[in-house]
Parts: C-alpha cells; structure tokens; sequence
C-alpha cells in the first residue's frame, strides 16, 4: 500500500442554514466528497471527512426575517433537516458540526486574533455602502449591483453569483439595498482587511505554477483569472449583529464576515471530532503528510483557493489544499435550481415520494454529476435510468444469480468443474485498477460507468452462457457458470459501495459476506478471483432496485407545474 498520503483531511462546503439541501447540492458537492471518501476509507486509509452547518451570514438574518423568527430559530431548524437529510442518504461525515457551535467560535476568534496580533490585517476607516432608512450597513447579500466584471445586474456585494468574482460592495455599480429596495449612501467604518494583494505572487507560484496539471480546468482557469486581473485588500469584519463578535479592540458591534468564519468551520469540526473520539486534531491539519481535498460547488472557487488558503498561509502553521475539486452546476427540467423560487428537488421531499430509493438519486446524480459543465436533471433520465440500467441490468444480473443457486444448489456455492480461458477473462473483468483511476481523479461518472461494465458483462455472461439450458445437458458446465456469476456479484457487492452504500449492504448480507472467514477488501478484488469459495452458503434473494412507473413521474413533473405556475412566472 501507498505510504503517502498518510491520511486524508476531506471536506464538504458548510451548507447555509436558510433551508433544507436539494438534489443540485447533493450533485455537485455532498455525493462527489461521498464516493471519494468511501474509497479512501474502504482502502484503509486514515480518512477525516467533515462538514457542517453554515450558520451566520446575511442569508440567515434575511430567512429569519422574512418568518419572523430570530436567526438562532432559524438555523436550529435547518440544521437538524440538513443533518437528517445527509444521514438518511448515507453521506459518511465523520463529523457534522454547525458553525454556532462554541468550539468554533473559539477556532474562528483565535484564528483571527492570531493573525491580527502577527500584523496580518490592515485597519482602516473606510466608506461603506449604507441603507439610512433600514439603518444598517450594506453588505454581502443585503445589496445587490451591477458586477463591476462581468455586468450580470445582479451581483451580490461580496460576490457575483454570474462570473463567481468576489468583490468588495463599494465596487458594485448601481447599487441597490434589498431592505429597503433604496440607493444606499456611504458612511465611514472601520474594518480589519486581508491584504490579498500581498500574496498574489504566493498563489501564483501555488497554483498557477504548482497545480497547473492535477487541478480542474475551470477550477485552475477561474483562479488564473482573478490572479491576473490582479488581487486587492478585502474585509473579513463586518458591522453586522448575527455573527462572530471579531475579537478585538474598537470592534464593538461588528462581527467576522462569514466567508472568513466558514472555511474555520472545516478545522472546528476537525476539532470536535477530535474531542469525542479522544485523538489529536493537529495532524490533520499541519501534518504535511496530509491530503487535504475541499468538496465544493464552483460559486465557492475563490474563497478555497484564494481567500482560505491566504488565511492559512498567513497563520503560518496549516496545510494547504492539495485539490479543490469544485463542481458545476445541476439545473432542474431546463431551468436554474433556485430555493427563492422552490424549483428544486427537495431531499426530505424525495425521501416522502421514493421511501429507501437513496441508492437511485445517489446512482442518476453520479451518472449525470455536472463535472465539466452544467447538467440537467430530469424525472425522464431519471425512471430510465433507474429502470435500464439498475433495474435491467445490475439488479436483474444479481436476482438471476441468486434465484439460480438458490434454485440448482439449495444457495451453496458449486464447485466449478474446470474454469476456461473465457471463464478467467470474465473473471478479471472487474476493472478495478480503472475505477480507482477515475475515483482519484475525480471523475465519479467514468468510475460508475466502468462499475456498471461490471454488471453488464455479469449479464451478458448469462445470457452467453445460458446455465438454465446447460443445467439439462451439461451439469458440470453449469456449475461452473454459477460460480463464476457468484464471483462477479460479489466483486460487485464490494465495488458499489461508495457510489451506492445501501446496495452494496443489502448484497453483502444476500451473500453472507459476514460467514466468511476474512473481510473482502477492495484491495482483494485486485489480486484474487475467488471471494466466495465453493461450499459458502448465500441468503435468500431480495429485490435491490424496482421499476419507476410512468405515474410516479407525472406526479413529479405535475409538481413542477405547480411550482411554475405559483412562483416561476412571476
Ligand atoms: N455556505 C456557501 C454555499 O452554501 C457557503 C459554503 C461555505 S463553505 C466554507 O454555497
Ligand atoms: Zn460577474
């Protein structure tokens, strides 16, 4: 085994809490971060896999305002629907944190008092944007504007969700308060700034130079062009009430901007995980032995490639990214998931509709991952997957197997009379070394599609082979045919399990993986072709996948309409 990295730091983008998570999230940052840490783990390494919810910042004071709660109400609400979403679909975090937690406020505070008492901040009195009738600073998303860059009308004040800048708010043109819907004014402010412009030769040599080959290209060129189009100071205070009080003298009533506060968040899960299980969190984090990979959507490139890596290099002891591998966007039937206008797949909602189908959202939504440009995902795609591909062919290939050792040899593995050359050729079809290749590179659709050849061949093996003819004409053949069938179901169990964590349970069990002697590892499938040996005892078939009736899509798209006609057109 590898000895580097020795262990993996793996993150996921801390959800904001002003609402429960949709398919698009589980697409582009939760299933991806999944996959890839399953298999790390499932390899025996040492694996940290952390997330949290992300609980201050404007998004939240705006929810609470608009249902008359206090964002405290708020973000207890969502944090349990995000956290139950995240279990029930299997998303293995070691630890879900929430960024209201104590520990974190302690990690985010010191952080910034460290880097304030080292002279890493700029202090300045500057103008900034103000609503006099709302009486409030405009920052963040309490503004919108033109963006300054690529003129998408509107930009929030700290970034634009259109071209993914981050600017500061005085940059907009044409502002505009969301309070109050009036053209702010300016009044002075102080505020403690990161002099970004400071490290644009560091992250040019970092990442322009050092990740040129191994990040993403829209990841890298995103990055390349806010490098070039040169870096400036930007603000980590602001002169909000929900948030983190910033730490330090004539700060009175100002708070840390959450995008410092946040990616802190990463380290204070680390920290209480570490807590709880009574280990040292320091490794994971400052050990150069350490891959840390941040899971992201790619409206959060700049603030993990940019901002938080600046943070960690100015607080001097921390590792740094090894790869931010950010994803595109899902649409949603042709249109922009957006949660203001409730076009989404809610994943409470989904679990209502398809009780314990996790495994298909989780299977259509790796198959479909917008991971070199935006995908759509459409109930269609969705039934024809489930139906053609885990239905017909994965499920269909298991229920043939099992039935039939069932059938001919009471469930006992038969003694295989003599394995052909094409016997063993099927055998090592399993592509293992392929899959792994995807998976480290972050390309889960390849990875599932070569996991699902597996399958296939599996069934075409059948078909070819056709052991419910030869078991009239030839016994000894068929006995082998079963066996090799057996080998690659099990071969199966275990490489469906970080794309499809439920299946790979229920088939593990059907199996009786656990009356064998040894565990089957992953690293099993590369070098032996027996997993089941003749004489094993499988259990009884269950059904793993079933078909999606046309009726449960109309209803899915009859919803849509709903949604179309209460809030999209208006
Ligand atoms: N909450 C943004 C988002 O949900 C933000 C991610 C924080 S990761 C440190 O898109
Ligand atoms: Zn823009």
């Amino acid at each position: 085994m590898q000895d580097f990295p020795k262990r993996f730091t793996i993150t996921a983008a801390l959800p904001y809490t002003n609402g429960p998570i949709h398919i698009g999230h589980l697409a582009g940052v939760y299933i991806p971060a999944d996959i890839y840490s399953r298999f790390q783990r499932i390899q025996g390494k040492d694996v940290l896999f952390v997330c949290g919810s992300d609980e201050h910042g404007v998004p939240i004071t705006l929810k609470a305002k608009k249902e008359g709660i206090s964002p405290q109400e708020v973000v207890d609400k969502y944090h349990a629907i995000i956290k139950k979403s995240f279990q029930d679909f299997g998303i293995s975090f070691d630890n879900y944190s929430r960024t209201t937690a104590k520990i974190h406020h302690e990690t985010a505070s010191d952080f910034f008092k460290k880097l304030n008492e080292n002279g890493k901040f700029i202090e300045e009195i500057t103008e900034q944007l103000y609503d006099t009738e709302s009486k409030q600073f405009l920052a963040d998303r309490f503004v919108i504007g033109t963006c300054p860059k690529c003129g998408y009308e509107e930009s929030y004040g700290d970034q634009c969700e259109n071209c993914g800048t981050s600017h500061n708010a005085t940059d907009l043109i044409n502002p505009k308060s969301v309070l109050s819907g009036n053209k702010p004014t300016l009044k002075k402010t102080k505020h403690w700034f990161l002099p970004l412009d400071q490290y644009e030769g560091w992250l040019r040599e970092w990442i322009l130079e050092g990740h040129r080959k191994d990040w993403k290209t829209n990841v890298y060129g995103q990055c390349k062009s806010w490098i070039d189009d040169g870096l400036r100071p930007r603000a980590v205070t602001r002169d909000l009430d929900w948030g983190i009080p910033v730490p330090a003298k004539g700060a009175e009533g100002k708070v840390l901007y959450v995008w410092f506060d946040a990616p802190i968040g990463y380290i204070s899960a680390t920290r209480e995980w570490a807590k709880l299980e009574g280990k040292d969190w320091e490794p994971y984090w400052k050990d150069k032995d350490t891959k840390l990979i941040h899971f992201i959507g790619k409206d959060n490139i700049v603030f993990h490639c940019i901002i938080f890596p600046s943070m960690l290099k100015a607080e001097g002891n921390y590792i740094l990214p090894d790869n931010v591998p950010a994803n595109e966007f899902l649409n949603l039937e042709g249109n922009k998931i957006s949660t203001s206008k409730n076009w989404a797949v809610w994943l409470n909602d989904y679990l209502e509709d398809f009780p314990n189908h996790q495994d298909v959202l989780r299977y259509v939504l790796t198959a479909n991952a917008p991971e070199t440009k935006d995908n759509d995902f459409t109930w269609i795609d969705f039934q024809a997957r489930n139906n053609n591909e885990l239905v017909a062919i994965f499920g269909n290939f298991i229920n043939r197997v099992v039935v039939l050792t069932h059938k001919y040899y009471k469930g006992i593995i038969p003694e295989p009379s003599s394995i052909s050359e094409f016997d063993k050729r099927v055998l090592k079809l399993t592509n293992i070394e392929s899959i792994s290749y995807s998976i480290e590179h972050f390309r889960f659709r390849e990875a599932l599609t070569t996991l699902m050849k597996v399958a296939r061949k599996g069934n075409e093996y059948l078909a070819e082979e056709e052991p419910w003819k030869t078991i009239k004409t030839d016994k000894e053949r068929t006995q082998t045919v079963i066996y090799v069938a057996l080998q690659i179901a099990s071969s199966l169990a275990i490489l469906c399990e970080p794309f499809l964590p439920f299946t790979s349970e229920k088939l593990k069990k059907m199996l009786r993986f656990s009356d064998l002697d040894s565990v089957l590892t992953w690293n099993d499938i590369q070098t032996k072709t027996e997993f089941l040996p003749p004489g094993h005892k499988i259990g009884k078939g269950e059904l793993l996948f079933s078909k999606i009736e046309d009726s449960q899509v109309q209803e899915q798209l009859d919803k849509l309409e709903a949604t179309k006609r209460n809030h999209y057109f208006r």
